[in-house]
């Protein structure tokens, strides 16, 4: 009976065995499942984290002159989820115009959109002076006369006859000293005479004929520069003088460039350079302007474009893509046409 009864006993704890067994490997089925999932999220969080990980790209923007201008950023964060695409405005203050870009990114495109693949150092580098471009639909800080005869149009800036018979002036309220000034210009209306157009430079005032000098073309291919002292017109220049680098007729354009470096201005149409004028010295700076011909017989109509000026100094100058199709070696073009001295053309 003993054997029976231990022969029993053995049974039971194998059967009960054969249950723990059971129950082990579901144990261990169910910790490998749990160990599996654990893994399985743990991956998918760190690839997730690797991801919002990924460093933020800096902006870093500055501005030369620091006193310039400004630049927007849209949107405005000093950091970038990467490749995030930033639109950059730069914005003149009054006195300078905008240049180009340095840095990481480089040219003349204003506004411009980068992407934030990296960081990033731009520089946004302006210049003393003004440019124009009317683009904008805005003559930015110019001041008309107050006959309303300025308006821009097309994107370019038009002055429109009311038969006054007197000058129409726009103008740049900043006074320009040792400059270059570029406008280009035509006549879209006008008589068979009676039509001068042009600059005024170094007005003293914002009547722009009282003390001040200007230069005028007309659509026949003739120019002249003169001085207003005290109201009085005077010729610098004999007279009207042709040019033949002068486009004439109706809708022709022409670009006008001056260069006025202490008392000498130098005088350039269509890039082609006419001579210079020396002992320019009745004022040292002024106001700098376009105008036209308001007639009182004729419904005249120009329109001015592109109107920049460089200045600070003559480095500057030089280095500016304004001139950058001449020779600056003053004792090699002065007096090319007229006299030694340049005063007589
Ligand atoms: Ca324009
Ligand atoms: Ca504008």
């Amino acid at each position: 009976m003993i054997l029976i009864d231990k022969l029993f006993a053995l049974k039971t704890s194998i059967k009960e065995f054969k249950i723990k067994k059971i129950l082990l490997n579901r144990l261990i089925d169910n910790v490998l499942k749990i160990l599996l999932l654990v893994v399985v999220v743990g991956i998918f969080f760190i690839s997730c984290k690797k991801d919002s990980s990924e460093p933020a790209k800096t902006l870093t923007v500055s501005i030369s002159p620091i006193d310039a201008g400004s630049v927007l950023k849209n949107p405005n964060h000093s950091e970038y989820e990467i490749n995030t695409e930033v639109n950059l405005t730069a914005e003149p203050n009054v006195g300078y115009y905008f240049s180009e870009w340095s840095g990481d990114v480089s040219g003349a495109l204003n506004p411009i959109t980068i992407t934030m693949d990296d960081d990033k150092v731009i520089n946004a580098i302006f210049l003393e002076g003004v440019f124009e471009d009317f683009n904008d639909g805005v003559a930015d800080y110019f001041n008309t006369d107050p006959s309303g005869r300025w308006n821009v149009t097309n994107n370019a800036y038009k002055m429109t006859g009311t038969n006054a018979g007197i000058n129409a002036y726009s103008y740049y309220p900043y006074n320009f000293s040792d400059f270059g000034l570029s406008v280009d210009m035509k006549v879209t209306k006008c008589g068979t005479s009676g039509h001068a157009y042009g600059i005024y430079f170094k007005s003293q005032s914002a009547d722009l004929e009282v003390n001040s000098y200007r230069l005028s073309i007309d659509s026949n291919g003739t120019w002249y520069i003169g001085k207003y002292i005290n109201g009085v017109f005077i010729f610098i220049t004999n007279n009207w003088i042709p040019s033949s680098d002068l486009n004439t007729g109706l809708n022709a354009t022409n670009n006008i460039k001056i260069l006025f470096e202490g008392t000498q201005v130098r005088i350039y149409f269509n890039e082609v350079y006419q001579g210079a004028v020396n002992n320019i010295s009745d004022f040292s700076s002024g106001y700098a302007g376009v105008q036209g011909y308001d007639s009182d017989v004729f419904d005249n109509e120009f329109i001015f474009d592109n109107f920049k000026i460089v200045t600070t100094d003559i480095n500057n100058l030089k280095s500016s893509d304004l001139y950058n199709t001449v020779d600056f070696d003053i004792t090699n073009i002065r007096g090319i046409k007229g006299d030694p001295n340049g005063n007589n053309f």
